[in-house]
């Protein structure tokens, strides 16, 4: 298949899902099309099957704010015409979808007929898409999909919820790359960060405020107290500088240590213990499967699609929004003991393992399929 992928290139958790998706695919034989406004973050080697078009955004002056939408659907118009592509896979839907949908309609008058895919990621409904500013476009774009995934139950639960969707979502869980996300050997590594042997406790984000990254430094602190740990906050953000602030006023900033973005997070979560996910939503909790597929078991809260991945006293605990002592005294529980930290890093990994790429990428394949056939269909129908 010809495939277009659309999405942030950002480190964000959704650009992530994306781009390793469709690395994935080029790997299978499929031609990958990656419509973005700059090089996806993990689109960093060479494929004969991937390809990678910028979106270019004219800054005229006039304009305040630079109509992004509209280039990346006239730039879809122009990629879907002359690749010849079968399908749009959009991922977060805003403003994804809407641009998707102007792209179809524009390539109807072509001749061409383009199935669009969208894929729910999170905050694109549970916080930003239920703004009113976004909400009616929302809900339009996702009713004229051709398709609709989301990456976890919950995330599915609260589109029905929260926007009058008509149809189908077929639930489709984040994947992981257990080739690239295992244990290192990192020993020096560990050494260095953790000298006298403290455990390492770690978080990764893009420090937004659904994160809550201060409980993050909070939970650290408590833990603290009972045994010696450091903490390693991997990313960058808005919250991020508030995050060094508070652990200074904590008096614990020389147990932090701030690493700001990183390519090789496997290798940070290869000397780690224990990661921490106080979110306060989180539709999946990708950077949580990351750690566990390193071995990491995980404390997190239970909101959103969290029970989905992290299973209470198995792979990690989960506790309420908020509650930092609740996390903090379980982080200790898992954490004092060598035997007992010992099983719950086997029961993440062996947790991961059931979203290994291999097991997840056919779904994909499989609904591509479907929908473009239902397409050709609808098609043949009209
Ligand atoms: O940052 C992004 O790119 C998207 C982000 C979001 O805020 O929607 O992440 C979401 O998508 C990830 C990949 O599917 C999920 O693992 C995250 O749980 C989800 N984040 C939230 O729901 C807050």
């Amino acid at each position: 298949m010809k495939i277009g992928i659309v999405c942030y290139p950002t480190f964000g958790g959704s650009g992530v899902v994306a781009t390793e998706l469709g690395k994935a695919l080029a790997d299978r034989g499929h031609q990958v099309h990656f419509v973005t406004y700059n090089q996806p973050a993990r689109l960093d080697f060479f494929s004969e099957n991937l390809f990678y078009h910028e979106v270019a955004v004219s800054n005229y002056p006039l304009f305040d704010y630079p109509p992004y939408e509209l280039a990346l659907a006239s730039r879809l118009v122009d990629v879907v015409r002359f690749e010849k592509l079968d399908v749009l896979h959009v991922h977060y839907a805003i403003p994804h979808a809407s641009a998707a949908f102007m792209a179809k309609q524009i390539l109807l008058t072509y001749g061409i007929s383009i199935p669009v895919i969208t894929t729910l990621h999170g905050t694109d409904i549970t916080l930003v898409g239920q703004d009113s500013t976004y909400k009616p476009v929302v809900t339009f774009s996702i009713n004229k999909s051709d398709g609709v995934t989301a990456v976890s139950e919950h995330l599915k639960r609260d589109t029905y919820k929260y926007f009058k969707i008509e149809k189908d979502i077929k639930v489709i869980p984040n994947f992981i790359d257990l080739n690239r996300f295992s244990l290192k050997p990192k020993d020096h590594f560990k050494k260095a960060i953790a000298p006298n042997g403290e455990r390492v406790l770690a978080h990764t984000s893009n420090f937004r405020k659904v994160k809550n990254t201060d409980d993050v430094v909070r939970i650290f602190a408590k833990v603290l107290e009972k045994i010696p740990a450091k903490l390693l906050m991997v990313g960058d953000g808005p919250e991020r500088s508030g995050c060094e602030k508070l652990s200074r006023e904590l008096g614990i900033a020389e147990h932090v240590r701030f690493l700001g973005k990183q390519d090789a997070i496997e290798e940070i979560l290869s000397v780690s213990d224990l990661f921490l996910m106080p979110s306060q939503s989180e539709s999946f909790g990708l950077a949580a499967l990351e750690a566990m597929a390193c071995k990491v078991p995980v404390v997190s809260t239970n909101t959103g699609g969290l029970p989905e991945l992290n299973v209470e006293g198995v792979t990690g605990f989960l506790k309420d929004v908020g509650d930092v002592d609740g996390m903090a005294e379980r982080a200790v529980y898992i954490l004092e003991d060598e035997e007992r930290l010992q099983t719950f890093k086997e029961a993440a990994l062996a947790h991961a393992k059931n979203f290994e790429l291999s097991n997840i990428m056919p779904e994909y394949e499989n609904y591509y399929k479907e929908i473009i056939e239902q397409s050709k269909q609808e098609q043949l129908g009209a």
